[in-house]
């Protein structure tokens, strides 16, 4: 019984220096636990040699054996440690390429905005929904009866002409203005009925600086028991200064078929007068048109070119600014 004994130390030594150096390169944690078991495993290098410590001599065993729990605590240490490394330096790697540079310059994505003719309809509405008005919209394409007849216009008025209206082959036509939309909405609500329509309307025309094919209106309509002219002053004075301000409004006497008596307003802007809008107490025919009592409740009613407006405001010379869509001049506003 002689080199047993120096053998298994010499081995013991060596398994554990051979460990000890494997641990120390192993890179990945898979490879790390393919070591674990490779020499604490239960058919690993350690094992081996504690089975041959069933040769030893008995006084021997404590000694080898304690020898042995010496090594094999030492290389789970380093494996502990070892896996401890290489989780944290897993971590690392993956906060370093997910790691978002908060300093870099971002990227700017081109930021459209509301068109001024959107704009100009929208500050418009909402002043009368300020007021309490209900927005309407209704059909562009109509028939004649809700464009004209319906409107007290005369079967032979010249806007009925071809030359001004847009008729389509079916014998329908492109609105002319919002009014049927206010025809349409008294004949399906009952008075009193507070309604503002914006809404995109056509005419036959030569198209210029102040004139285009497709334009925009809107349109206002109350109709109430006692409503009277003043009321319809009243109301406009109250749009028109929330839209320019502090000015000074005047109501010349015009004529339109669908109201009576009417009236064209005028602002004082920039020291010049300028004609905003229609206005009138609606016609007690059109009111007969949709069913309502012409004894009972009277009505006013306005309407107004949101080009204009949006052209007065913005200080704009030419309407065809509103379509051609050059970022240029969108640009501005
Ligand atoms: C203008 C004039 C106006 C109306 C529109 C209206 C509608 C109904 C009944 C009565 Cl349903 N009137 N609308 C009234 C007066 C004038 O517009 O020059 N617009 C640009």
């Amino acid at each position: 019984m002689t080199t047993p004994l120096s053998d298994l130390e010499t081995q013991l030594a060596t398994l554990k220096q051979d460990a000890q150096d494997a641990i120390a390169i192993i890179p990945t944690l898979d490879q790390l636990e393919q070591l674990r078991i490779q020499y604490l495993g239960k058919k690993g290098s350690l094992s081996q040699v504690l089975g041959a410590m069933g040769k030893l001599d008995a006084s021997e065993r404590p000694r080898i054996g304690a020898l042995a729990n010496e090594v094999k605590e030492l290389i789970q240490a380093d494996l502990e440690q070892k896996r401890s490394a290489l989780q944290a330096a897993q971590i690392e790697a993956q906060l370093a390429s997910e790691a978002i540079d908060v300093t870099m310059p971002g990227v700017y994505r081109p930021l459209g905005h509301t068109h001024p003719l959107t704009s100009t309809s929208e500050r418009m509405t909402d002043i009368f929904v300020g007021l309490g008005y209900t927005v309407a919209t209704g059909p562009e394409m109509e028939t004649d009866y809700y464009n004209f007849e319906a409107l007290n216009f005369l079967p032979d008025h010249p806007a009925r002409d071809m030359q001004d209206t847009l008729y389509l082959p079916d014998g329908n036509l492109l609105r002319t203005h919002t009014s049927s939309v206010q025809i349409r909405y008294m004949e399906t609500n009952d008075p009193p009925i507070r309604i503002v329509v914006p809404g995109r309307c056509y005419r036959r025309d030569t198209v210029d600086a102040t004139h285009s094919a497709v334009f925009h209106q809107l349109e206002i309509l109350a109709v109430d028991e006692g409503l009277t002219f003043t009321d319809l002053r009243g109301t406009l004075k109250i749009f028109l200064e929330a839209m320019f301000g502090d000015i000074a409004i005047r109501f010349r006497p015009s004529f339109f078929p669908f109201t009576e008596p009417s009236a064209e307003v005028d602002v004082q802007w920039r020291g010049r007068w300028l004609e905003v809008m229609g206005c009138g107490m609606v016609d007690p025919n059109v009111l007969k048109a949709v069913g309502y009592d012409p004894e009972i409740y009277t009505g006013f009613a306005a309407g107004l070119g949101i080009e204009r407006i949006a052209m007065v405001l913005h200080q704009m010379d030419d309407i065809r600014r509103l379509y051609t869509s050059d970022l240029r001049f969108l640009r501005q506003f």
